[in-house]
């Protein structure tokens, strides 16, 4: 074979191990991830989770949190996640104890054009006599890697949870979690420690705290945490006018997790002007709370400077093209009374979800649907209804015109139906979908088309 059809294999390869996935919440929905450290790197919005998997007999403790690798996530429009595959593995990072499964919360941070990934795992028995979490360091020279380990964990540093912040002087401080929360200042190298080890003070004695995330506004450092006031983790924040404390416990940013997740964990960044909050439930794993899943929401400061609480929502960020299949199951609102969203498919959740309806009038929202490309001449659903049935859509409210009728014939496989657009939309719009019969349909997804 020649070195042009090699290069062209290649090629073909890459482009074919690039998973997208089109998000409303959870982000991703092919894998479990967890512990989302989002960044702003140049005009995309980068995440670095954690990534759960299932123990096994012979992988990991059954029961208990099991991760061998990271991928790195990013997106454009906060709604198209690219996924550019595993950047660090545990049996190829020279100090992580072989099959130790226990790649824990990351984070990475840009400085001087390098890319600093920082994990926890589990060192080899030398480093810390075989006890307890460490912290170590790969380094890339972007963002989607490759990134090259260090040959040894940061000295001076016990603990879980690392969190990196460069103040507007160019100074660098690592957070990480052990009970307590630690921070110290980082050299210029970003991979030692200068100076002293501080306890954060001041924060909640009781109960666990973990996973810090700093950032800063208007002069205020928010030091951003987990910690489980009652049954759970909910997100808490303190602040100070300087990024070594003293803080100040403020309020509760996320309550517990109504899936019943015991942990939670965050990162709040700012892109293209909006506020936006990043943390994990276990949406694909109702019954594991190991196994969990991350989202994001829109995150707004009071004029004081104070954090609204933030709800979680399945509609989470970003546009949705129309041109784009539609999960309506994340929906915005939904009727009180005909409407239902269960699992497609129970032995495998990450087929997603579906909308029920059982009732005339039952109806779903889904916010924020683009619907300017030029073109869209019809609808098309994918649809099951054994007695067959009809949905109404429309853009402008519920009582809006309607825009299309479907008709979904009595069948029990699932199908690709389409209907003429009556009434153009422009801009982006609300789509409301309204089932007019009593008889039970499923629908997986919509679309518009030109
Ligand atoms: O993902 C493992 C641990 O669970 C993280 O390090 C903690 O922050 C919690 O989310």
């Amino acid at each position: 074979m020649n070195d042009k059809k090699q290069i062209l294999i290649i090629l073909v390869l890459i482009v074919l191990s690039i998973h997208y996935s089109f998000a409303q919440n959870p982000l991703i929905r092919d894998q479990f991830t967890a512990d989302p450290s989002a960044r702003v790197f140049g005009d995309k919005v980068y995440v670095f989770p954690s990534h759960d998997i299932l123990a096994t007999e012979e992988r990991g403790r059954k029961g208990w949190f099991c991760m061998e690798d990271y991928h790195v996530f990013s997106s454009e429009n906060l709604t198209d996640w690219e996924d550019h595959g595993v950047i660090v593995t545990q049996n190829k990072v020279p100090w992580v104890r072989p099959n130790s499964y226990s790649m824990w919360a990351p984070d990475c941070i840009e400085k001087d054009g390098k890319y600093y990934f920082y994990f926890p795992s589990t060192a080899k028995d030398t480093l810390t006599n075989g006890r307890g979490f460490t912290i170590g360091v790969a380094i890339a020279d972007q963002p989607e890697g490759p990134y090259t380990p260090e040959s040894q964990p940061i000295k001076g540093v016990k603990g879980i949870d690392p969190n990196v912040f460069i103040d507007k002087d160019g100074q660098a401080y690592m957070y990480w979690s052990q009970g307590n929360i630690y921070v110290a200042k980082l050299k210029d190298n970003m991979v030692e420690l200068d100076g002293e080890v501080i306890t954060i003070d001041n924060l909640p004695t009781k109960g666990l705290k973990e996973g810090p995330y700093v950032f800063e506004r208007n002069g205020v450092y928010y030091l951003t945490y987990p910690h489980v006031e009652n049954k759970t983790e909910r997100l808490e924040y303190a602040i100070s006018d300087n990024p070594l404390g003293p803080f100040k416990v403020t309020g509760v940013i996320m309550d517990e997790s109504p899936t019943g997740c015991w942990t939670n964990h965050q990162s709040i960044i700012n892109f293209k002007n909006h506020w936006y909050l990043f943390y994990h439930h276990n949406d694909y794993s109702p019954s594991f709370d190991k196994a969990r899943s991350i989202r994001a929401d829109k995150l707004v400061f009071n004029p004081n400077g104070t954090i609204q609480k933030v709800t979680p929502t399945l509609r989470g960020i970003g546009i949705s093209q129309a041109a784009n299949k539609i999960e309506i199951d994340r929906y915005s609102k939904l009727s009180e009374q005909g409407t239902s969203i269960t699992f497609i498919d129970t032995t495998n959740t990450f087929k997603g979800w579906k909308t029920v309806f059982n009732k005339q009038n039952a109806w779903i929202q889904y916010n924020d649907v683009d619907f300017d490309k030029e073109g869209i001449k019809q609808v098309k659903i994918k649809a099951k209804s054994s007695k067959g049935g009809v949905v109404q859509v429309n853009t402008e409210g519920l009582s809006g015109k309607v825009i299309a009728e479907i008709n979904i014939p009595a069948t029990e496989e699932w199908t690709e139906i389409t209907a003429k657009i009556n009434t153009k939309s422009k801009g982006i719009k609300d789509l409301f979908i309204q089932s007019k019969t009593d008889n039970p349909i499923e629908i997986d997804w919509i679309t518009f088309e030109q």
